[in-house]
């Protein structure tokens, strides 16, 4: 018997351990090896399978092209009352986002507004998991960040944004926070990146080939430009995240991310900006009223059979957390033929 190995079921303890593993054994020191493990772990469960453990191919070929600083130590600054900035050192974006999530969240409380901005860091990871942790702690959050320039403005055919991801969570009271977490891009890169894995033909509005024709070539969209998702207003919303999270915050756009990377072939380099609300903050209303109303908007989004963004991951995270997660076979080798996996 030949063929494709066979998908392979492993618990989420499981997924962490490996995932530990393989980010230790790449040469990362152990408070980025267990931050960065958190959030595949947290897509692996939560059915995201772009920003799961595949991403462990991702970060251990970011390592060895030295794009990494592995034992990079966040240093935290208050530039102003409610603003917080940590320079990550050029390791992962995840470790600094822990690093400076407490002083965001307390300068939220105390001011109202606040805003964190991650400089010089890594930047792979799915947004979500940090809206919905500061949403899970009562505040409203929104988070951006560019990348590499992989995406063509509406208009032409040639890279200049990044995926630009734009994040946004809102407390619920007694309910999963309401929360979307998506590219600016048609879809993220790594869902181009998982169709070429598969052998698959990807929409023929995702993206050009390197001559700026339209192709369902999964391989030639990598080598060209993806497209905004939206036409003109995916393309302002990119232009708006290179702005707040590249030059805003004194850091790169996906332009110079690329340049920098000089065809290595890691993962984007740049800053991260997240901003926090305090829902008791404005107003002078009571925080009951503001989630009561929102509550009432949900209602009509879910009274007419929609449903709300996350609902699918927050499904699948119930899912995970009863019986496991399913990796693909192949990945599933592909990781264990990594050092330590
Ligand atoms: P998707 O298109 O998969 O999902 C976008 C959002 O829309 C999710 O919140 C999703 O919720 C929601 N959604 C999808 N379908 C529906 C529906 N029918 N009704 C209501 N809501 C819906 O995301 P992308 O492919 O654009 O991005 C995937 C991930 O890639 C993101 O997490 C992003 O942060 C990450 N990324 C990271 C980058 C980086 O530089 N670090 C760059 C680009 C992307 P649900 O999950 O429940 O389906
Ligand atoms: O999937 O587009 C993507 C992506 C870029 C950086 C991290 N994820």
């Amino acid at each position: 018997m030949s063929g494709a190995p066979a998908d392979v079921r492993l618990t989420l303890e499981e997924v962490r351990a490996l995932a530990r593993r393989v980010l230790l054994a790449a040469g990362l020191a152990a408070p980025h090896a267990f931050a960065v493990a958190e959030t595949m772990v947290a897509g692996e469960r939560d059915g995201c399978a772009s920003h799961g453990i595949y991403r462990l191919l991702v970060a251990a070929r970011s390592i060895a092209a030295g794009v990494v600083v592995t034992d990079a130590v966040p240093a935290v600054s208050e530039p102003a009352p409610a603003l917080v900035q940590v320079d990550g050192g050029g390791g992962f974006a995840q470790l600094a986002f822990e690093t400076g999530r407490p002083l965001l969240a307390e300068k939220a409380r105390r001011y109202g507004i606040a805003a964190l901005a991650l400089n010089h860091v890594v930047h792979f990871a799915a947004l979500w998991p940090e809206v919905e942790a500061l949403a899970e702690d009562g505040l409203v959050a929104l988070a951006f960040t560019p990348s590499h320039a992989w995406v063509a403005p509406t208009g032409g055919t040639q890279p200049v944004f990044g995926t630009n991801p734009i994040a946004f969570g809102w407390p619920r009271p007694g309910a999963h926070p309401f929360v979307f977490d998506f590219a600016t891009s048609a879809v993220a890169r790594g869902e181009i990146e998982l169709h070429r894995r598969a052998g698959k033909p990807v929409p023929d509005d995702w993206g050009y080939d390197a001559a700026g024709a339209p192709t369902t070539d999964a391989e030639a969209v990598l080598a060209g430009a993806m497209r905004t998702f939206g036409g003109h207003k995916g393309s302002a919303l990119a232009a708006m995240v290179e702005l707040l999270a590249g030059p805003l915050i004194g850091d790169m756009t996906s332009r110079e991310s690329i340049a920098l990377d000089d065809g290595r072939g890691g993962s984007p380099i740049g800053g991260e900006l997240i901003v926090a609300i305090d829902p008791a903050g404005f107003l002078g209303l009571g925080v009951a009223g503001h989630l009561q109303r929102a509550e009432a908007l949900f209602d009509a989004i879910e009274g007419q059979g929609a449903r709300l963004p996350s609902q699918r991951r927050y499904d699948a995270r119930q899912r995970s957390l009863a019986e496991g997660v399913i990796i693909p076979g192949a990945l599933y080798a592909d990781i264990l033929a990594l050092p330590g996996g």
